[in-house]
């Protein structure tokens, strides 16, 4: 029997139905098209990338998340200043568990403070720029920072605030690299429009300022990967091992001085996608470096990806140190598999995650013969859901016109084509993914439920009529799930675990997950509405006919 067919599951169409009847007509008729019965054989269409709809109580967070939080939060070497509310910057201030290893104990690292204007109403009302300027300067002052960086808030561009302003007249006046984000919270319907904005202004103000080319004969960027849990510090590791030179990691464990010289690498891996795919595009056209899609979210996965390498390279000796590697690292893995899989086999799991991990991480579920029935992303796009193929056709709506699209040239004296379009061919006919990402959809089981910007409704019912063995979200759903008896593993997060990343992270993370379905505390909690009455109410009166 083919391992897709061991457990019957609802019919995912009449899910859908159900889910569906409860909203108000409009609103059905817009999620309606963010919820597909996935066929990986007639790729379908999804929506996504759209406005949540008021009131639905959404996963997702806001554009200065994406652009402060997770693409420049996780920098050392930079001092970050909120300009804002003091609630944005406290908020955003390591709550995303990013790690970081100063290689000396002098080594400048700002990410144990929290950086704000705190803005009162005073400014609000009278501007808020000299209150930044005091700001900067009051942190150059204490911590003579080489870089300081200046995010919007919603207030912000409410007020009309000319942040780039200031950081032009205080980069002029102290003499070190000063730079601003217009990534007021509203700026796009999701984080993923600060992602847009984090990677221009990485583009414009930071990357290729610095020419000195580190040491070493394979030189790699790795794009996407933000070391949550110690993520970057076991990719590390392993690409120590190998001899593979780590330029510059975005943003993980990273330096600015990383990021300054990154335009030296003769490769960008890039592993989410959806947050750094316009970094990983403007660099091959300024400086030549093509990008490939990379996952290090399972061994097998993560072997897959080192192979990649060794294949771009194009060189024995490296390709016969990746196979060391591999050989000396898979042994310990398969032994932690085999003790586990015969009690995680054919559980169900369902991952609603951010922008790329809902993809990744069904590896691991993969690799312990676990199946994913349903998936999403917070605020992915189609071409996450789908494969890139689909970008000619995405629609440009207002809410991504917002975002700046940057005009990126060829940087003539730095610009050095690192392989022929002819040779690129050929390595992606041979599944490279070079500039390309096939999606998540493409590698889901036929008949799996697929919901983008996933409701609390939504997640509800799912859980209720498939009874997932695990749910895959971050903690503002975690104890709403957890009271239907059914585990949360956070994948934002990690629930204080990880890392999960590489091959120790795989056994990190099957040991996790043997525990939590395993565990038979879960199966001790009831949901209410198996032994309570409850009362139901409609969101739409119904008009009395007379
Ligand atoms: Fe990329 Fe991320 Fe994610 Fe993301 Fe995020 Fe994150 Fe995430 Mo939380 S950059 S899209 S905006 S992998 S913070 S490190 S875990 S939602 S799936």
């Amino acid at each position: 029997m083919k391992e897709e067919e061991t457990v019957i599951l609802p019919d995912p169409y009449i899910i859908k139905a159900i889910i569906l009847k409860k909203y108000p007509a409009k609103i059905a008729k817009k999620r309606e098209k963010s919820m597909v019965v996935n066929d990986r054989t007639v790729p379908k269409q999804i929506q996504s990338n759209v406005r949540t709809v008021p009131g639905i109580i959404t996963q997702r967070g806001c554009t200065y998340a994406g652009c402060k939080g997770v693409v420049l939060g996780p920098t050392r070497d930079i001092i970050n200043i909120t300009h804002g509310p003091i609630g944005c910057g406290y908020y955003s201030w390591l709550t995303r568990r990013n790690q970081t290893k100063p290689l000396t104990p002098e080594d400048p690292n700002y990410m144990t403070y929290c950086f704000s204007t705190d803005m009162q109403d005073s400014n609000i009302v009278f501007g808020g720029m000299e209150k930044l300027k005091t700001a900067i300067y009051e942190a150059y002052e204490i911590f003579h920072p080489k870089n300081i960086a200046v995010f919007s808030t919603c207030p912000v561009g409410l007020i009309g605030d000319d942040v780039h302003a200031v950081a032009r007249e205080m980069k002029e006046k102290l003499g070190i690299n000063v730079f601003a984000f217009s990534c007021e919270g509203y700026r796009g319907v999701s984080q993923s429009a600060g992602h847009h904005i984090a990677n221009n202004g990485l583009l414009q103000h930071v990357i290729g300022r610095d020419d000195s080319t580190p040491e070493g004969k394979w030189k790699v960027n790795l794009l996407g990967e933000y070391n949550i849990g110690g993520d970057a510090f076991e990719l590390e590791r392993i690409f120590e091992k190998i001899g593979i030179t780590l330029v510059a990691t975005f943003s993980g464990n990273s330096t600015m001085r990383d990021f300054e010289r990154s335009h030296t690498a003769d490769l960008n891996m890039v592993m989410c996608h959806r947050s750094i795919n316009y970094a990983a595009e403007m660099m091959e056209k300024k400086y030549g470096i093509p990008w490939i899609k990379g996952n290090f979210i399972g061994a097998e996965s993560t072997a897959k990806s080192l192979r990649k390498i060794g294949d771009y390279f194009e060189d024995q000796e490296l390709k016969d140190r990746i196979e060391a590697v591999i050989t000396e690292e898979m042994p310990a893995v398969k032994k932690v598999i085999d003790s586990i899989r015969p009690r995680t086999q054919d559980k169900l799991a369902m991952l609603f995650v951010g922008g790329s991990r809902a993809h990744h991480y069904q590896d691991l579920f993969k690799e312990l013969g676990m199946r994913t029935i349903s998936a999403g992303y917070e605020f992915a796009h189609r071409d996450d859901y789908e494969g890139r193929h689909v970008l000619p056709t995405i629609q440009i709506d207002a809410d991504s016109r917002n975002i700046e699209e940057l005009e990126v040239e060829q940087d003539t004296k730095r610009y050095k084509k690192r392989k022929d379009d002819s040779v690129l061919d050929v390595m992606n006919k041979n599944g490279m993914e070079v500039r390309d990402y096939y999606g998540m959809m493409s590698e889901m089981e036929k008949n799996t439920l697929v919901i983008d910007d996933i409701s609390h409704w939504e997640s509800e019912k799912l859980i209720e009529y498939f009874k997932p063995d695990v749910f895959c979200a971050g903690i503002k759903e975690k104890y709403v799930i957890q009271k239907m008896g059914v585990p949360l593993k956070q994948l934002h997060s990690y629930d204080y675990g990880g890392p999960y990343a590489g091959f120790r992270g795989a056994i990190n993370f099957y040991n996790d997950i043997d525990q939590l379905v395993g565990a038979s505390v879960w199966k001790l909690l009831h949901a209410p509405w198996e032994t309570q009455q409850h009362v139901e109410a409609n969101f739409v009166i119904e008009p009395v006919v007379p």
